[in-house]
């Protein structure tokens, strides 16, 4: 098994790197359509099934790195100057050191979210996606996407699929040293396309992705058929994208979605990101669509709900869901 700094060496390979004063990136939040759950390499976050996901416009986080005054690297985040210390600044200062020619430099890392939800944060997939264009942009590496999709994968493997916006898919890929498990851009637009964010809990989740993935891996027997839905509902969904049906890609990407929860909700102890509210939104999604709404649903691993439909159905979906924020995936 290679560690991180073998992959990325790999991928830097012979590039020479022409250090910037300033470099300001942008990458996109995304939702996955059809979900990454589980890895075939925990450390450089490999996973287990492809994955497809739809980005969300201009929501998402910009990153700026300057050379810093001090001694010392700093991570400023949302305009405050974080311990070097905590969880979220020491996650980002190793994955830079990663990319650092010279341990000498010391760096300004300043990250803003602007995704409008109650927490404020986003996922950790644009947050690495960011850093990893800024690091690379202020180095001069001059990566190709397909790379920097690679690299962004090892600080979260959501972050793969956020360096570009639209539909992506992320490979699985076979190689053992993780290469070929880059993520694509797909060349499909869907101008009306809509996901709408229901807040249910700014709470942070108690158990995180990479501790619920692994566990439900582990232990989970239906785990086992996770290989087989994930790779029927990606060819659906896709197929679901290519013709502009929406009905197919809402019921494959809610089915999907559901069965992610079961496999965790299988798994030994039991792993329920659920609240009540997460309930009562699931039952009045299906309610309205029984009245004839188009709207789907799906979740990742948390309690908050993601509403999949068309702008022709945007009001309707305000007027039920009045606190939700709507994303534009196509601008
Ligand atoms: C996804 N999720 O495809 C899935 C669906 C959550 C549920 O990717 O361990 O933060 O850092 O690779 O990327 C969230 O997990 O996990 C995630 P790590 P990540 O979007």
């Amino acid at each position: 098994m290679l560690t991180k700094r073998d992959f990325v060496k790999k991928i830097l390979k012979e590039r020479k790197p022409v250090i910037s004063g300033y470099a300001e990136k942008f990458a996109p939040s995304n939702i996955a359509l059809c979900k990454y759950w589980g890895k075939r390499d925990t450390i450089l976050n490999l996973p287990v099934t492809d994955s497809l996901s739809v980005s969300l416009g201009k929501w998402g986080t910009t990153t700026s790195i300057r050379i810093s005054g001090e001694k010392e690297d700093r991570v400023i985040f949302n305009g405050r100057v974080l311990d070097k210390n905590s969880e979220f600044a020491s996650k980002v200062l190793s994955f830079s050191n990663l990319l650092k020619p010279d341990p000498g430099i010391s760096i300004e890392i300043r990250t803003e979210n602007n995704i409008p939800t109650a927490a404020g944060s986003a996922s950790s997939a644009s947050g690495f996606a960011a850093l990893t264009k800024a690091l690379d942009a202020f180095f001069g590496y001059d990566l190709e996407e397909k790379e920097l999709s690679l690299i962004a994968g090892l600080g979260s493997g959501s972050a793969s699929r956020s360096i570009y916006s639209g539909f992506v898919r992320r490979n699985r890929g076979s190689a053992e040293d993780g290469t070929d498990s880059f993520s694509v851009k797909l060349p499909y637009i869907w101008k009306e396309l809509r996901v709408g964010l229901v807040d249910i809990t700014e709470d942070k989740k108690s158990v995180s992705s990479r501790e619920g993935m692994e566990h439900t891996v582990k232990t989970s027997l239906l785990y086992r058929s996770w290989p087989d839905q994930a790779e029927r509902d990606l060819s659906l969904i896709l197929e679901g994208i290519k013709k502009k049906d929406f009905e197919t890609l809402g019921r494959r990407a809610e089915n999907n979605s559901m069965a992610m929860h079961a496999c965790m909700l299988a798994s030994d102890p039991p792993l329920l990101y659920w609240e009540p509210e997460t309930v009562k939104t699931i039952k009045k999604v299906f309610s309205l669509r029984k009245e004839g709404m188009p709207l789907y649903l799906t979740m990742d691993a948390g309690a908050n709900v993601k509403l999949l439909f068309e702008k022709e159905t945007e009001e309707d979906v305000k007027e039920n869901f009045p606190e939700i924020k709507i994303a534009v995936p196509f601008i």
